[in-house]
């Protein structure tokens, strides 16, 4: 049985669907800390889960048989700044609960990691799995240590820990929270409602960005893959970079007016100017054959045909 903690985020629900696709709908078990939808309550097995509560967690892995772990509980970069305490809460005392337990029960575990991991030191163009990590933000050190105690448990306990460093992902079914790259979800609902949008990174601000499938099918063939192809616990996975000034280039061309307007937040233009510019993915598509399936044109084309806007795109499919 595989649970999903921290399921009713941005990723949650789709790796769900995707999981429950792939191994059964009664062996994909979402938890959260907060009540479901109706639809998503009624999707498949849910459970009150607190990261925070070792006891808790150790009674779902016992009581439903769990064998995989994806742990998505986490706050992210721009909420982690607003609340560094409880950043550090859940994102490193609820990462060595999730750790003791898959130790403890012989889990697979698998944990995000992040662009975010890499700070200002970092080499920015490209930024390669193994360099300098010296992030500015508590969720980007929270992650670094997230990287590193699950490499150590794998070496110590022999705990099967796999991690990918995710870019900024977009999707279109799910609202993220809390991120700096959110507005890169934001952009396309706001094209399509009103013509325009506000952004809150300057025009050139470039960032390493993925599509909500791909990301997910990364994270499905990684802890599918044969322990021995892996050279790495923790790979790089990359599609695309772009700019708020290119994505709304390509948003223009299927909504003629498109109007985007900055109103710089500083925060969060201070994380994104500490985090990479691109991606070197080169050991995840040598080791586990990873590849990207969307860049930018196929990205705004999906994204704006969900939001039900660009009739073009609507007659194309
Ligand atoms: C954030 N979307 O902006 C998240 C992500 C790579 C960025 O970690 O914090």
């Amino acid at each position: 049985r595989v649970l999903i903690t921290g399921g009713l985020g941005q990723l949650g629900v789709g790796l769900a669907n995707l999981l429950r696709k792939r191994f059964g709908k009664d062996n994909v078990i979402l938890s959260d800390i907060r009540k479901p939808s109706d639809h998503v309550f009624h999707s498949g097995p849910f459970v009150y889960s607190d990261i925070l509560d070792y006891k808790n967690l150790r009674e779902i892995v016992v009581n439903h048989r769990v064998t995989w772990v994806f742990h998505y509980s986490a706050l992210l970069s721009a909420a982690g700044e607003a609340n560094v305490s409880l950043a550090r809460a859940i994102n490193i005392t609820g990462l060595h609960n999730v750790l003791d337990v898959a130790a403890e029960h012989n889990l697979r575990l698998f944990v995000p990691s992040t662009i975010g991991a890499f700070g200002p030191t970092s080499p920015r163009n490209p930024t390669p799995d193994l360099c300098t990590q010296r992030p500015r933000t508590i969720y980007g050190v929270s992650k670094v240590h997230a990287e590193l105690m699950g490499e150590y448990y794998h070496y110590r306990y022999g705990l099967d820990f796999r991690c990918l460093r995710y870019p900024g992902i977009i999707s279109a079914d799910s609202q993220c929270g809390g991120g700096t790259t959110d507005y890169a979800v934001q952009i396309f609902h706001d094209a399509v409602k009103n013509g325009k949008f506000e952004c809150y990174l300057k025009p050139s601000t470039r960032l390493p960005m993925m599509y909500i499938d791909d990301c997910l099918r990364a994270t499905l063939e990684v802890m599918e893959a044969p322990a021995e192809a892996l050279s790495l616990r923790t790979y790089n996975v990359n599609a695309m970079s772009f700019s708020p000034e290119e994505v709304a280039q390509e948003v223009l061309k299927h909504i003629p007016g498109f109007q985007i307007t900055y109103n710089v937040d500083s925060v969060r233009q201070d994380i994104a100017d500490s985090w990479p510019l691109n991606f070197d993915d080169s050991n995840a598509r040598k080791d586990w054959g990873w590849k990207h399936d969307f860049d930018l044109p196929e990205l705004v084309m999906t994204m704006l045909s969900f939001h039900g806007s660009d009739s073009r795109v609507a007659q194309a499919n």
